[in-house]
């Protein structure tokens, strides 16, 4: 029998599963209501802006959720949607900053408030959506895309350009996408969503005060597009962990002895000699013209002055002007910079280069300023194309059917279904030089990881019943979610404890997966995280 929804005694009773987001807000005009000192934020979200609306509450019980407040475990409010095109609710609840903020008061303090939020529900939610003002939402999602490492599941910033409560509004679009997104898709990356579109955060810049279009990623495409059909993620794009290690986050940005300065024409090495000599400055990101030139100065004296610091232990990061495009030494002017010593960021925006910064220059483990610079150059989130980056990927028979809503992965159709059929009868056999030789280092052995057969079964699933622990191994050293639900609603480590195969328990375990079980709180009638 189908799933089904009905209302009875006026409540919606459904079959269909729910999959569980937090909504961690943050503040901005997305919750503004005007007051005599202008638009500022107002508690009470969710009862007064969620509850009200047929979109955000189909009017089924208000069951609590458990949550961690402040290091304290508590119960919490919570609402479901009506079933999205992807036959699933999703049910969620609130934890709401206080006070509120206008996002331009976002500092390093926020960010850490917002990722140990995260990191203290991890295993309580399958998706955080997280609600901030667009001012600094840009930097706020890079930011976060350094603090959290490992991560398996979606972190989806969202805010509006008018508030809720307006007439007109991208609210209700940009919240409801964010939540649908998260409760579906495992994308574990930190994403901005605004205007129908799902975006690496870490690429992402504001380019309208007043747009609902406001926000872009000019040197990356989109991760997911929402169209009337449904979601259309680009799979390809997204990124997964590669190594087996269980979520973590560094909950400290070193902001306070970083800088940023906007090269112009006519401008005096001594105005960027000031700014060099602040007292503590470990790094300086210098905006250039073009493909990274400066000004040389009389005499070259703007280098002389970017050579000094260099010397005093300033890491000096060069990125463009240019909305898009990447720096390089290509051009005297460049050059010479780069024989001062500053370093490229190729195509990081200056968002993502400043947070960067701050983060490596907050991490015990990178000593030198020399590190900083080597790290700086290279991708850790995703936040700069790869010099030897693949080209986007088109698959050869052009057999990837994403027009099917499906939940979480999408269906696999034609030679693609045939090469994950014969995945996982190699998977059955425990064969893992075949199960390698099927995923080859090529990307379409990378997107057999992110698809499943027609039981919603991912390759990790598959493997996780046996019998050679090893294959479930190599799978999860190339990247392959834990965290995916089949059609059943069961993740792997659910379909490894029935089936009692100890060692691939273990190894899922050890890659972040968890059973509702051993949660505190947990809940009924789902299988695991
Ligand atoms: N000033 C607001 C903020 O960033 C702007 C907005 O959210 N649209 O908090």
């Amino acid at each position: 029998m189908g799933a089904f929804t009905a209302v009875v005694n006026g409540a919606t009773e459904s079959t269909y599963p729910e999959s569980r987001v937090l909504i961690i807000i943050t503040g901005g005009t997305i919750c503004m209501q005007p007051s005599a000192g202008g638009l500022v934020p107002v508690k009470g979200f969710l009862d007064n802006a969620m509850a009200t609306r047929p979109s955000f509450n189909d009017m089924s019980a208000r069951v609590p959720l458990p949550a961690i407040k402040d290091g304290e475990k508590v119960m919490i409010d919570s609402l479901r949607t009506p079933p999205s095109s992807y036959s699933r609710h999703v049910r969620y609840g609130a934890l709401e900053f206080s006070p509120l903020l206008d996002s331009s008061s976002i500092s390093s303090d926020g960010w850490a408030k917002i990722a140990t939020t995260v990191k203290e529900n991890y295993h309580l939610y399958d998706g955080f959506v997280v609600l901030h003002g667009t001012d600094s939402l840009a930097y706020s999602a890079s930011a976060l895309s350094f603090m959290m490492e490992d991560l398996g599941k979606p972190v989806i910033l969202t805010g509006s350009q008018a508030s809720i409560f307006a007439l007109q509004s991208d609210a209700v679009d940009n919240l409801l996408g964010s939540l649908i997104i998260a409760g579906t898709f495992v994308i574990p990356e930190v994403c901005l969503f605004f205007h129908h579109t799902l975006f690496r955060g870490n690429r992402t810049t504001k380019i309208s005060a007043s747009s609902f279009e406001a926000f872009a990623s000019p040197n990356c495409d989109p991760l997911a597009k929402v169209t009337s059909l449904g979601v259309d993620v680009n799979w390809s794009l997204v990124r997964r962990p590669t190594k087996i290690a269980r979520f973590g986050i560094t909950s400290y940005l070193d902001t306070a002895h970083v800088a940023c300065v906007r090269i112009f024409p006519g401008i005096k090495p001594e105005m960027v000699d000031s700014v060099l000599r602040v007292p503590d400055l470990r790094g300086l990101i210098l905006e250039t013209f073009g493909m990274g030139n400066a000004p040389a100065g009389v005499d070259g004296s703007l280098t002389k002055v970017i050579r000094s610091a260099v010397e005093r232990g300033i890491v000096v990061v060069n990125v463009s002007q240019c909305t898009s495009g990447f720096v390089s030494p290509l051009y005297a002017p460049g050059f010479a910079l780069g024989q001062a010593g500053v370093v490229f960021g190729h195509d990081l925006t200056s968002e993502a280069a400043l947070t960067k910064l701050s983060y490596l220059l907050a991490l015990p483990s990178v000593a030198t300023p020399a590190d900083v610079g080597a790290r700086m150059a290279a991708s850790l989130r995703g936040e700069m194309t790869e010099l030897a980056a693949v080209t986007a990927f088109t698959h050869p028979a052009g057999d990837l059917d994403d027009r099917a809503p499906e939940p979480a992965v999408a269906r696999l159709v034609g030679p693609a279904q045939a090469k994950f059929a014969a995945l996982g009868y190699a998977i059955e056999a425990g064969d893992l030089a075949t199960v390698q030789e099927l995923l080859g280092g090529d990307e379409v052995g990378d997107m057999l990881l992110k698809r499943a057969d027609y039981a919603g079964n991912t390759a990790v699933h598959l493997a996780s019943v046996g019998p050679n622990p090893a294959v479930l191994e190599e799978l999860l050293k190339r990247g392959a979610s834990v965290h995916a639900r089949n059609r059943a609603d069961n993740t792997p480590l659910f379909l490894a404890e029935r089936k009692g195969v100890a060692e691939c328990v273990r190894l899922l375990k050890s890659a972040g997966a968890q059973l509702w079980e051993e949660v505190e709180g947990g809940r009924v009638g789902t299988k695991g995280v």
